[in-house]
């Protein structure tokens, strides 16, 4: 794809998570999480900082758990690539309030822009549909198409948005996990998210 056809990342986040309502977003780590930082640090956001891999399953426990919520996970290419199983398990458990949203720059970014498989043609969004997505689609210039899906569109939703490979300024999240953690479950279960599980 030339590169007058890619986006910026930072412009497609903060527009995905512009007036969000109740949306859940889970961050992948790394740079997808400072992107969703630099669109404003938000008590329904939930950043992996680690665990490369696992962001589309935490995105599916949490979209399994509030099903009345739009869930997104947003994630970069390379971190979809070693988690690429969790696009089958989430054909299997179809949920609809779920959209992965991959910030395709055909890089491994944080490491020093090694290419990924997409820059030779992995196509996510097949992958994706032939696992049984309801909709998958790559935008390029088209960002409401993606908004469309996490919030208007019953799914399980996949988009890969193609951006450019810039390194931007490093904008970080809180780092603490159990303050992560307890501001999330606090955000979505108000006070029940106090009550420790009796002991069996
Ligand atoms: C299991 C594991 N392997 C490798 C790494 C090192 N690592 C951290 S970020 C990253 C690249 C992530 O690429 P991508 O998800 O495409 O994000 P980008 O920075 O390109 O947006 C790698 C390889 C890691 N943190 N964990
Ligand atoms: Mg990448």
């Amino acid at each position: 794809m030339s590169k007058a056809n890619l986006l910026d990342r930072r412009h497609v986040v903060a527009s995905l998570l512009a007036d969000r309502k109740g949306a859940i977003a889970i961050g992948g780590l790394g740079a997808s999480t400072y992107d969703i930082a630099a669109a404003g640090d938000h008590d329904r956001n939930f950043y992996l900082w680690g665990a490369m891999g696992g962001a589309v399953m935490i995105g599916l426990g949490v979209a399994l758990a509030q099903p009345e919520l739009p869930v997104v996970v947003i994630t970069g290419d390379g971190e979809m690539l070693m988690g690429l199983g969790s696009l089958a398990t989430i054909g299997v458990q179809q949920p609809s309030n779920l959209t992965v949203v991959v910030i395709d720059n055909e890089r491994y970014g944080e490491t020093g822009m090694q290419r990924t498989h997409t820059a030779d043609g992995v196509d996510l969004s097949a992958v994706a549909l032939a696992c049984k997505f309801k909709h998958a689609i790559t935008a390029a210039k088209d960002i409401a198409a993606v908004r469309e899906l996490v919030y208007k569109t019953a799914g399980p939703n996949f988009a890969a948005v193609k951006v450019t490979d810039e390194k931007l300024p490093l904008v970080l999240p809180p780092h603490d996990g159990v303050l992560l953690k307890a501001r999330f479950r606090r955000a979505l279960l108000g006070d029940s998210a106090d009550v420790l599980p009796e002991k069996g």
